[in-house]
């Protein structure tokens, strides 16, 4: 009811706000945002090499020319695209089972395109496959999505197909005939396709080698993972020739893991380590986050942060109060941001900590730091206390109140203009 959501208000009130404005604040006021999730795209190809060659030039590039998160990881479970779309445009944690887009469809929420839309953006969504995929037509219409360029928007044969649908080159291209057209300022979110499990490339796209392990699927993945890295400096491209550039930002993000933990004696090959540890698991989470702001020089930024973090980011930046949001995360370029980012499963990472499967890891060195078993809520006496314990109770009531927020549909309960 109306008192459980005021409790959480002051929670977030307390814990996930900094409205601290800083040199950033309102820098790409009233330009048009384009969002691009980069599909299964995971930070350990960035900057890294496969038999002497660059993985990801273009994006390498982008690290020095935007603002580029390296230690910003996925939140999502098993909604898998559709909960980091949830989670990017509604900054809550995603169900811990099943997904929010399917069960949820129907909630209140007050996302980003509503947020936007109120600042007079008209939001779209550019997605090659069929508008009931994660069921993103009933979803996508209630988070205020405006239009929704699904496949019926595209020309699709075999010709300019693999794997699951429309190549990502050629959907880029398609969609700028649509993106001129919108009227500005707007909100564009792309979905990218090609880099997906299980990373079938026609071999004339092919320009990177496969990797050489026991894993057919981490091998094939540093070809789509490289195809994907063409596509974005295409779409850049075209967004240059179009004029679109420069009235714009660009934010991207990698939207979960390709490549899951049943390829880690591949992983632990091309990682040159002698096995994928718990804490190694925990980093291959993270994902790339670029802030492209044309005309600004940026950098590697090095603070945590996680997908939750990215609609009070874009609203910094495009310069919208959002004091009176509710929200999981805080802007990245914040002074006083979260010092933790929760994962769906109960692991954390803080800025010294790495918490998961119970035991405490020093976060720059991985060593093990104690271990508390999972009874500690549970009253159980025989747990004991690590440096990662106050977190843990604190990430736990943060998931059970985002959790309360999307069961008990709190929202439709609260006057946001208040
Ligand atoms: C489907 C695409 C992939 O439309 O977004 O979804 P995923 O399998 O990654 O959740
Ligand atoms: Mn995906």
């Amino acid at each position: 009811d109306g008192n459980e959501l005021s409790s959480i208000i002051t929670y977030v009130d307390e814990n996930t706000t900094d409205n601290e404005e800083t040199d950033l604040y309102g820098i790409a006021k009233g330009k048009n945002l384009i969002f691009v999730t980069l599909e299964s795209l995971q930070t350990f190809v960035i900057n890294n090499t496969l038999n002497g060659e660059e993985v990801t030039p273009f994006l390498n590039s982008l690290t020095e020319e935007s603002y580029y998160f390296e230690n910003f990881y996925h939140q999502t479970e098993q909604g898998k695209t559709a909960d980091s779309e949830f989670i990017m445009e509604n900054s809550l944690y995603p169900l811990p089972s099943g997904a929010a887009y399917f069960t949820h469809s129907g909630n209140t929420y007050h996302s980003t395109p509503q947020m936007l839309g109120e600042e007079g953006y008209m939001s779209a969504v550019f997605h090659a496959n069929n508008s009931s995929f994660w069921n993103r037509n009933s979803m996508y219409d209630n988070l205020g999505v405006d239009q929704f360029y699904d496949i019926n928007a595209y020309e699709v044969n075999d010709g300019n197909s693999v794997g699951w649908g429309l190549k990502d080159k050629e959907f880029f291209e398609q969609s700028m005939k649509y993106l001129t057209n919108l009227p500005e300022p707007y909100y564009a979110r792309f979905i990218t396709l090609t880099n997906h499990h299980p990373f079938d490339l026609d071999e004339e796209d092919a320009t990177i080698d496969q990797f050489d392990s026991n894993s057919n699927t981490l091998n094939k993945y540093f070809q789509t993972v490289r195809y994907l890295d063409e596509s974005i400096e295409e779409f850049f491209n075209h967004l240059k020739e179009s004029g679109i550039y420069e009235d714009s930002i660009i934010v991207m993000m990698g939207d979960h893991y390709g490549i899951s933990d049943f390829h880690n004696r591949a992983m632990s090959m091309y990682l040159d380590k002698e096995e994928i540890t718990s804490y190694d698991q925990i980093q291959l989470q993270r994902v790339p986050f670029f802030v492209h702001i044309p005309g600004q020089e940026g950098g590697v930024m090095s603070q945590i942060g996680g997908q939750v973090d990215v609609k009070p980011t874009i609203m910094h930046l495009l310069g919208v109060d959002d004091s009176a949001d509710i929200s999981f995360g805080t802007n990245l370029f914040g002074p006083n941001r979260k010092d933790y980012v929760a994962l769906r499963d109960g692991s954390f990472i803080t800025d010294d900590y790495i918490f998961t499967k119970d035991v405490c890891y020093d976060r720059e060195s991985g060593e093990e730091l104690g271990s508390e078993n999972s009874g500690i809520l549970a009253g159980d006496d025989s747990d004991t206390e690590t440096a990662c314990s106050p977190f843990r109770e604190q990430v736990e009531l943060e998931m059970s109140y985002s959790d309360k927020i999307i069961y008990g549909d709190l929202f439709r309960f609260h006057d946001f203009t208040e």
